[in-house]
């Protein structure tokens, strides 16, 4: 198959999991062609049936706002049409499912029919799309893509409370490459994240208010009064620098190091005891999968997807949103006791090995070939 992608390049999950689906279906011999207005920081545009288109929108003084569904719609038309594209798959419902409908549109008038697959992924629906000047645009993209997937039965949930849609939702969980982690394992060093006798506590995102970032702080100030150890923040976003300056306060500056945006998380993941994501909402959570792939027991909210991903008292805890003595005290009983935490070690990794990739591109396949009927 010829499979045009679209996806935000960024380090967001929905980028990611699309960059990965993509790099997968082009080793099964497929020809995979990314269209987004910069390179996915996790694609490799070097490797085999893989290529990358970039949107260019050209800026014009009369513009307030950039035109970007314009330019990613024509695009898509020059793409599908100069590469004979069989299928167009979607990543997130803002705008791209509304260009993929116009990209439709318009190459109808070539007579040239082309399916679209649009895989939701959290906040494009519950946190974006949900905003009254952009329900009635996501409603119709959806009810207008030919098949729609969502990253867990949570969100396709609130999909079908909160928009009215027509269509039947497919759920195809998120995805992790057990091999490929597994292969980086052979490599895992701790020696220049944390002090030997320290325990290795970390926290992955974009430090969006949803991801409650101040909450880790508190989660750990409390964890590291009983533990010895050490935090590492992985990611940047708005509430970096309130976050910085809120483990200044809390007296965290030895013990508490902020790293940015990384494109090795798995180095951190692979030495860390313990991940905390006590978002207050996770239509999925990803970050949390990829921790637990590296072997790493999680601390979250039982919000969204992510019991969905995280089995409480099993690979890690979970508690409501705010609860930060809970996830506090859990924290704190499982670095405690170190055969308790082999046990959520082990757990952790059996519970990843039921989201490998091998497992889950079937399913996308099979959608596709649905499409294509
Ligand atoms: O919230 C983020 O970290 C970014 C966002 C995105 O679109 O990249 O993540 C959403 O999609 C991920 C991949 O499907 C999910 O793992 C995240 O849970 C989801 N975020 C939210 O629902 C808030």
């Amino acid at each position: 198959m010829r499979i045009g992608i679209v996806c935000y390049p960024t380090f967001g999950g929905s980028g990611v999991v699309a960059t990965e689906l993509g790099v997968e279906l082009s080793k099964r011999g497929h020809n995979v062609h990314f269209l987004t207005y910069k390179k996915p920081v996790r694609l490799d545009t070097s490797l085999e049936n893989i290529h990358f288109h970039e949107v260019h929108v050209p800026d014009y003084p009369l513009f307030h706002y950039q035109p970007y569904e314009l330019a990613l719609s024509s695009a898509l038309v020059d793409m599908v049409r100069l590469h004979k594209i069989d299928l167009l798959h979607v990543h997130y419902a803002i705008p791209h499912a509304y260009a993929a409908y116009m990209a439709k549109q318009m190459l109808a008038e070539y007579q040239i029919e082309i399916p679209i697959v649009t895989t939701l992924h959290g906040s494009d629906i519950t946190l974006v799309g949900s905003h009254p000047f952009y329900k009635p645009a996501v409603t119709f993209s959806i009810n207008h893509s030919d098949i729609v997937t969502s990253v867990s039965k949570s969100l396709r949930s609130d999909t079908l409370d909160i928009f009215k849609i027509k269509k039947d939702i497919q759920v195809v969980p998120n995805f992790i490459d057990i091999d490929k982690y597994e292969t980086l394992r052979t490599n895992c060093s701790r020696d220049q994240l944390a002090k030997p006798n320290e325990r290795l506590v970390t926290h992955v995102s974009n430090f969006r208010p949803v991801k409650r970032v101040h909450d880790v702080l508190s989660v750990f100030t409390k964890l590291n009064k009983e533990v010895q150890s050490r935090l590492i923040m992985v990611g940047d976003g708005p509430e970096r620098s309130s976050a910085e300056e809120y483990a200044k306060e809390l007296g965290l500056t030895d013990v508490v190091d902020f790293v940015g945006k990384s494109n090795d998380v798995y180095r951190i993941l692979c030495s860390s005891d313990l991940f905390l994501l006590p978002s207050q909402r996770e239509s999925f959570g990803l970050a949390a999968l990829e921790a637990m792939a590296a072997r790493t027991p999680v601390i979250a909210t039982n919000e969204g997807g992510i019991p969905e991903v995280v089995e409480h008292q099993i690979s890690g805890y979970l508690s409501a949103h705010g609860d930060v003595d809970t996830m506090a005290a859990n924290a704190t009983e499982l670095l405690t006791n170190e055969a308790q935490l082999q046990q959520f070690k082990e757990a952790a990794f059996t519970r990843a090995k039921v989201f490998d990739i091998q497992k889950i591109i079937p399913l996308y396949i099979d959608i596709y070939k649905k499409a294509l009927l």
